[in-house]
């Protein structure tokens, strides 16, 4: 496999420096969660460092891979918001030669949830919304939660979400739907 080095210098080529940024600010705050809630912490930290790895890359780039490696042609109809994780993954899997299944997995769900998410699912997916960049009210409120539970920091993340993309007039990703509806009937 490759090293940190090798692996920063990757991220290097297909991000500009405040997404790059934003990665190692990933990787730190998955590292904590980790640590917090005994699991992997060199994982997660992969998976915090690599999440956004594919958010800059040409749109062009993204339909040739949709078109051609097996993927739900219905993708097409989004965009990179959407793109950089569920089809990300193959460029991480090609260009940087990531393997593990359970990094490749929790990466392709930073985005939208999926109705049934491991710890280091929600570890990267919450570690992205409470890194220490970010100040928004819900982002604050997840970072609290986040001190107890994962769980928890997850569906404010999802509800804070959902109401962002309905006030700004987006389309819902299915997946992003169905991820609130799972966990609304976990905690009901
Ligand atoms: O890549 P980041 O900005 O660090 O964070 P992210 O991967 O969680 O992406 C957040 C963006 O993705 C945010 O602008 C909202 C958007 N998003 C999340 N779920 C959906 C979505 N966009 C659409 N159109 N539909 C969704 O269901
Ligand atoms: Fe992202
Ligand atoms: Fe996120
Ligand atoms: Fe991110």
């Amino acid at each position: 496999g490759l090293s940190r080095d090798d692996i920063i210098a990757r991220l290097k080529e297909r991000l500009d420096d405040a997404r790059f940024e934003h990665c190692l600010r990933v990787e730190k705050t998955s590292r904590k969660l980790a640590k917090r809630f005994d699991e992997d912490i060199d994982r997660a930290g992969l998976a915090g460092l690599l999440h956004d790895y594919a958010k800059q890359i040409p749109v062009t780039e993204y339909r040739q891979v949709i078109q051609n490696e097996g993927f739900d042609q219905a993708l097409l109809a989004y965009g990179r918001g959407i793109w950089h994780g569920m089809v990300g993954v193959w460029f991480i899997e090609h260009e940087v030669g990531i393997t593990d299944p359970l990094v490749l997995q929790a990466i392709e769900r930073h985005t939208t949830g999926a109705p049934t998410m491991t710890p280091l699912d929600e570890i990267t997916f919450v570690a992205d919304f409470i890194e220490p960049a970010r100040k928004l009210d819900g982002e604050v409120a997840a970072r609290k939660a986040a001190e107890t539970s994962l769980s928890d920091a997850t569906l404010i993340e999802l509800q804070n979400t959902l109401t962002y993309l309905v006030s700004t007039n987006k389309v819902v990703y299915p997946q992003t739907l169905l991820t609130y509806n799972a966990l609304i009937r976990q905690t009901n």
